[in-house]
């Protein structure tokens, strides 16, 4: 089997999101398989430091601050990156926030936010890329679900709605894209080790039930989503779409 199946060189890809966490592991790992990064995030400082810290990997790395839920901003970072002559051959759509309330005191601000980040972002991000991907004839998009896009838990409404949402979204491209030579798919990590996680880990009896009910027996590590998303951004998923690939330990599979 050739190697080159997965070899992302002469590629770029758009990781939102991607200053740290699942983003930011993600970035390195295509960037090791070859490909050109722009990394994505609403601090200026912190990007730079992201893209600093990316350096080892010999591939060029840009540093693109933007707001992922203002589609002006979207529309004018692509915009920018045409006026740079830079092509974006790989969406990561991975932006997200996490809000912990029961839904009887949620306000419809709390609930458009997460919504906005979580799921509408990743409509305009994904029509801005794929209207280009769609003029090349090529495009990867992987967007990141979750455990949530299948089951819920109390207190996570609004992201539970959004990640479901993202599982029937990546099949809506696939629908209007696949045709034009676009794969969408997504990744749906498990309970990963992050800074958006840090108070469930923190938390005792949720850190107890993470790892009984994780066949796995342990949180899953950011780098853990690599190998994924290299195969979905790479020439080994030309014939994949709409498909999400759980990263979590086994969790989803055992009652
Ligand atoms: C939570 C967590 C989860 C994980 C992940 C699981 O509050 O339950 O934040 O949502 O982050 O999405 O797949």
């Amino acid at each position: 089997m050739s190697t080159s199946l997965f070899d992302l060189a002469g590629r770029t890809a758009l990781v939102t999101g991607s200053s740290r966490g699942l983003g930011h592991a993600m970035a390195r790992g295509l960037a090791e398989a070859g490909a050109d990064i722009v990394l994505n995030g609403t601090s200026a400082e912190r990007l730079e430091a992201a893209a600093e810290s990316l350096a080892d990997t010999g591939r060029k790395v840009h540093a693109l601050a933007f707001d992922v839920t203002d589609e002006a901003a979207v529309v004018a970072a692509f915009a920018e990156l045409d006026r740079r002559g830079i092509a974006v051959d790989i969406l990561i759509n991975n932006a997200g926030i996490q809000l912990r309330k029961p839904m009887l005191e949620l306000s419809v601000a709390e609930w458009d936010k997460v919504l906005d980040t979580n799921l509408k972002s990743a409509f305009v991000v994904g029509r801005e890329a794929a209207r280009r991907m769609v003029a090349r004839k090529a495009g990867k998009i992987v967007n990141i679900a979750s455990l949530t896009s299948e089951q819920a838990r109390a207190t996570v409404a609004p992201y539970t709605v959004a990640k479901g949402g993202i599982r029937m979204l990546t099949k809506a491209m696939t629908a209007e894209w696949a045709e034009h030579g676009i794969q969408a798919n997504a990744i749906g990590p498990g309970y990963m080790l992050t800074d958006m996680n840090q108070a469930l880990v923190d938390n005792p009896d949720f850190d107890r039930w993470v790892k009984s009910r994780t066949p796995a027996r342990r949180w899953g590590r950011p780098e853990e989503l690599v190998g994924a998303a290299i195969f979905l951004a790479s020439a080994a998923s030309d014939y994949v779409n709409g498909q999400v690939i759980y990263v979590d330990g086994g969790m989803l599979s055992v009652l």
